[in-house]
């Protein structure tokens, strides 16, 4: 495979950005080698500067549930331009976007456009904190909500319930306010409240965790964190920047039965584009500036065109709510095909899926939290990575990350797919 061109692409990039990216997880750290420069991206597949040609799995990272430029996407964007790129004024297309987002978010009766998932989980962090009067917040091992700082902490010694800075930059003072409990631990939650009454605001948690590889909820794990919620007035925000509109129509709290109090989204609401959005009780929504005093804003909020292209995304899955069921369809043909593969080479690798987002953890341990994530053999996933790639299967450069089946993926991707994971994981695992 011929990497010339992201190679040579690499060493300038690295002259002008730190580590030659944009976001650290782009520079291949966790798998080695060369991060591949995209030129560009159609349906299931992506195209490098090189040539070389690859089945999608990524799909920028959840956005492309329906691949790369969905015509109606494509459409909308050219009709947008048009008419131009921002104005720092309300548009009709924002207004159009909140309505859907709550019209299909069950827990959401107003929401604030912003741009980025990060935006959208510290300003509810923000709003919770102004809401209840309250400093400290949970979150838990090995669920990432973006780089704010509150969120770059990790657990601080057994002896300390609080937070350490897992950053430079991040402030003591600030990462104390960070309490970490266990994901599907609701133990670890009730503890953290009992040794903090009366002090924590909020609860953020992936209600489907993406960023230590898939992870799902155990049973009762979101109502039992609803309720201790709700019987210790903390809000209850649930990230669906990865699960909103992916999961279902409605997000993870459709699925569930679980609403959260306020819900951060981000990726397919924006159709590729810079958006995100946090919603919730209006009650809740209404402390915003300028109607409320907390203060939160953004130049590019709302921008017209990354919402154009949201909100073609959106209006796709109202109109067309059976997406899901043949999401459901190509993820379980490839789950089904992945367990065969590892039966037929005995290997007792963990495999979870919810939906169409999946991660296949290189340890025999059943993987329930960030612990158990971490068994995983990091060194061999680099190798099956890079093996998968050199066969044209574009993979996440990390053990624990989601991968992605989009509605444009066909049988046939799916069916190449599990050839060449066998003939892979063959030469790796032996
Ligand atoms: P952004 O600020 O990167 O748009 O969103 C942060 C974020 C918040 N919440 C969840 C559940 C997320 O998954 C993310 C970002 N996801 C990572 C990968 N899983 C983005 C990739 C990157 O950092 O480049």
């Amino acid at each position: 495979m011929k990497l010339d061109y992201s190679e040579k692409l690499f060493e300038q990039a690295q002259k002008f950005i730190p580590g030659g990216v944009n976001s650290p997880v782009r520079a291949f750290k966790a798998v080695g080698g060369t991060p591949l420069f995209i030129k560009r991206g159609l349906g299931s597949r992506i195209l490098d500067v090189d040539g070389n040609e690859y089945i999608d799995f990524v799909g920028s990272w959840g956005p492309h549930i329906f691949g790369h430029l969905p015509r109606f996407v494509k459409s909308a964007l050219i009709e947008q331009l048009e008419n131009g790129t921002s104005f720092g004024a309300p548009t009709i297309q924002e207004v159009r976007l909140a309505q859907l987002i709550c019209e299909m978010v069950p827990s959401i009766e107003m929401v604030r456009l912003v741009n980025s998932g990060t935006e959208a989980t510290m300003s509810a962090i923000r709003l919770a904190r102004a809401y209840t009067k309250r400093e400290k917040i949970i979150k838990f091992a090995g669920c990432y909500h973006g780089h704010f700082d509150g969120f770059l902490v990790s657990a601080g010694s057994g002896a300390l319930t609080f937070g350490v800075p897992s950053s430079p930059g991040v402030t003591t003072s600030v990462a104390k306010d960070t309490l970490i409990a266990r994901y599907n631990d609701i133990d670890s939650v009730r503890l953290l409240i009992e040794e903090n009454p009366d002090q924590i605001a909020a609860i953020i948690v992936e209600p489907v965790a993406g960023n230590m590889g898939v992870v799902p909820p155990k049973q009762n794990f979101l109502s039992a964190l609803r309720k201790i919620c709700t019987e210790n007035n903390i809000l209850l925000i649930f990230d669906e920047v990865i699960t909103g509109f992916r999961l279902s129509n409605g997000g993870a709290q459709k699925i569930y039965g679980v609403l959260p109090d306020l819900t951060a989204l981000g990726k397919i609401i924006g159709g590729g584009l810079p958006v995100g959005a946090f919603g919730g009780k209006r009650e809740i929504m209404e402390l915003l500036s300028p109607i409320g005093p907390v203060y939160q804003a953004g130049t590019l909020s709302g921008n017209p065109l990354a919402v154009s292209a949201g909100l073609a995304v959106l209006k796709f899955i109202q109109d067309n709510p059976t997406i899901y069921t043949s999401l459901e369809q190509k993820a379980s043909l490839l789950e089904e095909g992945i367990k065969e593969n590892l039966k037929r080479l005995g290997l007792n690798y963990s495999l979870n899926r919810v939906g169409s987002m999946m991660t296949l953890f290189f340890t025999d341990k059943e993987v329930v939290d960030l612990e158990t994530a971490m068994t995983s053999d990091t060194n061999l996933y680099a190798k099956y990575f890079h093996k998968m790639l050199e066969r044209g299967i574009y993979l996440p450069c990390s053990q624990f990350e989601a991968f992605f089946v989009s509605y444009s993926h066909t049988e046939e991707d799916l069916k190449y797919f599990l050839k060449t994971q066998f003939e892979v994981l063959k030469e790796v695992a032996k």
